[in-house]
This record gives C-alpha cells, sequence and structure tokens, in this order.
C-alpha cells in the first residue's frame, strides 16, 4: 500500500510539474498597422500576460491583415485556427445579428456613454452570445468615431454624398445608411481599402481620424469632414476551445489583463485621435460640420432607425435608456 501511494505521488508530482510548465501558444490578426492603438495595446495585453503567466502563455500579434480580415479572423476563432481575434463589431453582426444593434448611425453621444453602455450588463449579455460562434468575450476596446473621406468633393451636409462610391464595412447597417443618405455604398473588407481607393474603385471610406492617419488614408483621399455618424466598438475575444484547455489561474490572468489592456486601449485611442486631427489639417481639406448640419444628418438617417427598431427593439430601448442615465450622470 505505501508503495502504491508513492508511486502515485510521484505520478501526481511529475502531472503538476509537467501541467504548470505547459506552454500555451496564442495568435491574433488584426487589420490596423503597428502604428494602431489597437496593435500597442495589444502588445500592452502580450508583455502582461507573458510576464504574470511567467511565460505559460506566448501570444504572437500579426497586424495589417497578415492573417486575414476581420471576418476571416471571426471564422478563424470558430474554427480555432487563431485563439485570438478583436474584430469590429459590424463584420460580427454576419455572425451574432445583435452586434449590428452598434452600427445605427448616432447611437452614442461621445465615448463616454459608449463606455458607461459597452461595460454594463448590456455589454455582458452581448459578449455572452459570441458562445454560440464558439468564442469567449473578454471586453470591449474602442475603434471609435467614424469620419466621412472622399476625393470628389467637402461634404458639409447630407446632399454632398449624393452618387458617391463609398466602401463600408460588410454589414447592411451601414449599406442602409449609406444608401439613405443618397451615397452608394460599397462593402469591403478593410484590407483591400487604400488599394481600392488608390484605384479610384470606391470615392471614398469613414473611419477613426486615427485610422485616417495612421493607415496614410490622406495619400489617397483629398477631403475629410467630421460626420462621426457611428461608433464602432472592437471586440476582443478568445476561441471557447481552447479556453477550455487553460487552468483556472491563466484564464484570470487573461480576463484581468484584458481588462487592464482596455483602459489603456481606449485612453490612448482617444489621445491619438486628437493628435491626428492636428496632422490631417495639414493633409487634407478638413471640413468641421455646423450644429445645423449635424441635425440635418441625423433627420436623414432617421428611416434608417425606422427600418431596425423591429430587429434590434429591446436591445435598442435597453441601450437608450442607458444612454439617458449617462446623460442624467454626466449632468449631475
Ligand atoms: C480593422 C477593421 C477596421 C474597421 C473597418 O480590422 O473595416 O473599416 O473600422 O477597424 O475592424
Amino acid at each position: 500500500m505505501r508503495k502504491f501511494v508513492s508511486v502515485l505521488l510521484i505520478f501526481l508530482l511529475i502531472f503538476s510539474v509537467a501541467f504548470s510548465a505547459k506552454v500555451y501558444k496564442m495568435k491574433i490578426g488584426i487589420g490596423y498597422n503597428d502604428k494602431s492603438s489597437q496593435y500597442a495595446a495589444l502588445i500592452y495585453f502580450k508583455k502582461l500576460i507573458e510576464k504574470r503567466s511567467n511565460g505559460r502563455l506566448q501570444l504572437d500579434v500579426y497586424h495589417s491583415s497578415q492573417l486575414g480580415d476581420d471576418r476571416e479572423m471571426i471564422e478563424g476563432i470558430s474554427l480555432g485556427t487563431v485563439e485570438l481575434a478583436c474584430p469590429s463589431t459590424a463584420p460580427l453582426a454576419a455572425f451574432v445579428p445583435e452586434y449590428g444593434v452598434f452600427d445605427l448611425p448616432f447611437l452614442f453621444p461621445d465615448e463616454k456613454a459608449a463606455d458607461y453602455v459597452l461595460d454594463s450588463v448590456i455589454g455582458v449579455k452581448l459578449l455572452q452570445k459570441l458562445e454560440k460562434i464558439n468564442a469567449i468575450g473578454l471586453c470591449f476596446w474602442e475603434n471609435g468615431f467614424r469620419n466621412l473621406t472622399n476625393n470628389v468633393r467637402p461634404i458639409k451636409s447630407p446632399e454632398d454624398l449624393k452618387g458617391l462610391k463609398i466602401r463600408v464595412m460588410q454589414n447592411q447597417v451601414f449599406i442602409d445608411t449609406f444608401r439613405t443618405l443618397g451615397a452608394n455604398p460599397t462593402p469591403m473588407a478593410f484590407g483591400e481599402l487604400f488599394t481600392a481607393l488608390q484605384q479610384g474603385v470606391v470615392d471614398g471610406q469613414e473611419n477613426p481620424w486615427q485610422t485616417i492617419y495612421t493607415m496614410k488614408f490622406y495619400e489617397v483621399q483629398k477631403y475629410v469632414s467630421d460626420t462621426g455618424h457611428a461608433y464602432s466598438p472592437f471586440v476582443l475575444m478568445i476561441s471557447k476551445t481552447f479556453w477550455k484547455k487553460l487552468p483556472d489561474d491563466l484564464k484570470k490572468i487573461i480576463q484581468d489583463s484584458a481588462i487592464e489592456a482596455k483602459i489603456y486601449q481606449r485612453k490612448l485611442n482617444r489621445e491619438m485621435n486628437k493628435a491626428a486631427i492636428e496632422k490631417l489639417k495639414s493633409l487634407m481639406t478638413v471640413t468641421f460640420l455646423t450644429n445645423e448640419a449635424r441635425k440635418d444628418f441625423q433627420k436623414a438617417i432617421k428611416p434608417v432607425y425606422d427600418k431596425y427598431r423591429s430587429k434590434y427593439g429591446s436591445l435598442l430601448d435597453e441601450i437608450l435608456e442607458k444612454v439617458e442615465e449617462y446623460e442624467k450622470t454626466k449632468n449631475e
């Protein structure tokens, strides 16, 4: 008996040492390049998890669509070919339809309102829905408010969009929004966008200030307007198949580090957006909409809300109530 117990103890010891020494390698691919706040935050996240796990977690970060675009990364999570992804919510809507609610124009008045909603139980419930595509949603990061660039004319009012071929993310809400504004929306993967602008396949696109700057869209676009017509979150997610293999201590390291990196990324993203506006002023014709024009845009896209109200009904009401709650706390 004594012999059996000592063999068992040795086996358990070997197993626990082997288990604790096991290295878990992860990959993530993003569309942005290595100048973006998203990339900087992923490197920050990488350093946190590798240090805290004493190297038992290892993350390789691939930028500039090297592993594919958002849709391919989302599919990669489902298939288990990548362990992590951080897409915009817009392409995610094709897999989990509720995520399309964030693409409704002028949903959030500012970034803090977006934080207030995304970090609330509304965000938790949406992250939980990612399990249906074999993913664990860790948290929301920030892509940001989207602004319109083009090569034809300054955009000062909705009428100026008439007939423009505008690249949009692969998402029906964006297609309907720009069609409602009188443009010709062209859904396209982010990785193809610069060339499409350069070759005149599309007249324009829409993305946050720091994207326009770090992706050098100013080299192939003349005009930008601060439409701020939609706020795009990123979703940091991990493959559920991979997640289930991790011991609890490594799961906690990933969860805690994802939240810390979220705070870091949102702060950096806002600083970079502010800096990008100043830099773009000397590189493009920058138009700042009047309040009147902004109201005209909001009026012009009202049919989009009417169309999607039934689809997002209760979720949209929850979000709008949460935004109202935020506005009240802000003014207290
Ligand atoms: C980058 C995309 C990008 C998005 C787009 O991976 O496609 O225009 O704004 O950020 O997620």
